[in-house]
């Protein structure tokens, strides 16, 4: 083995050992980005911006949200909170639903992964009495989300 190689063999060795010390995600998360809320009342759907996001930039997420029978709601009140499971922190901003784009359809500014691994996207979304959660799970890789 010349010396070079042995060099890059334990850069490689290295860099495995620090992958693993963040924590491998769980092999069967569930990483759609529809689902219905926890209780059954609204049906959820996140939308990631078209490419990417990269890391440690701060980009902007879409968020539908309509009854369970598919009828787009208005108004609701949502809230966002999230962050790595595994790491036990947050996301290093403040992500927060500003405005309603159209019918059911909110905006999340200020999102930004500073980490590759699993992260979790909380949605506490209330509407006139009705009010439940949905938790997304996303894969960041270095090239974006995995899909
Ligand atoms: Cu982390």
């Amino acid at each position: 083995m010349s010396h070079l190689t042995s060099l890059t063999t334990a850069a490689a060795l290295a860099g495995t050992l620090i992958l693993a010390a963040c924590g491998t995600p769980p092999t069967d998360l569930d990483l759609s980005l529809q689902q219905t809320s926890r209780q059954g009342k609204f049906m959820v759907g996140m939308v990631p911006p078209a490419n990417g996001p990269a890391i440690n930039q701060m980009h902007v997420w879409q968020v539908r949200i309509s009854t369970a029978g598919g009828l787009p709601i208005s108004n609701a009140r949502v809230g966002f909170d999230g962050g790595m499971p595994q790491h036990g922190h947050g996301f290093p901003t403040k992500p927060r639903v500003t405005r309603e784009a159209s019918q059911g359809v909110y905006v999340i500014e200020g999102v930004k992964f500073s980490m590759t691994g699993w992260w979790d996207m909380r949605l506490d979304i209330q509407s006139g009495d009705d009010a439940d959660t949905a938790i997304f799970n996303v894969i960041v890789d270095n090239d974006g989300i995995r899909r």
